[in-house]
């Protein structure tokens, strides 16, 4: 408060918005892509454990891996998504199997 100078109550003070633009990062896709050798429950398990996913949920989307191709599992920062993407394929390979996720910048 300026010395002197008191504010009535009834001082209205002008409404200013400064609208900062949020930068959100870029997301990133986490493909599971299916092959001939990683057993069903192995899969399913892995999605479980790295995806969080529930059993229904993961024996769906291992199943549209299995029929396809391949299948989307869920978008994340780049960092997370190849952390995820790593994990899962490693836990594969420390098993012998070809279990492998990719990832790649959603549109
Ligand atoms: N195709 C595998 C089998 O028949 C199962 C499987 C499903 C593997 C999805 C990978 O992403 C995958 N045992």
């Amino acid at each position: 408060m300026i010395e002197g100078i008191s504010m009535s109550p009834t001082t209205v003070k002008p409404k200013t918005t400064t609208r900062t633009k949020v930068q959100r990062p870029p997301l990133y896709k986490v493909i599971l892509l299916n092959d001939d050798y990683t057993p069903r429950e192995f899969v399913v398990m892995v999605l479980k454990s790295v995806f969080r996913m529930a059993e229904e949920t993961a024996s769906r989307v291992m199943l549209t891996a299995h029929q396809k191709g391949a299948c989307v599992i869920a978008v994340y920062t780049r960092d997370v998504a190849e952390t995820k993407a790593k994990e899962g394929t490693e836990l594969g390979k420390a098993r012998g199997y070809p279990l492998f996720f990719t990832t790649e910048p959603e549109q």
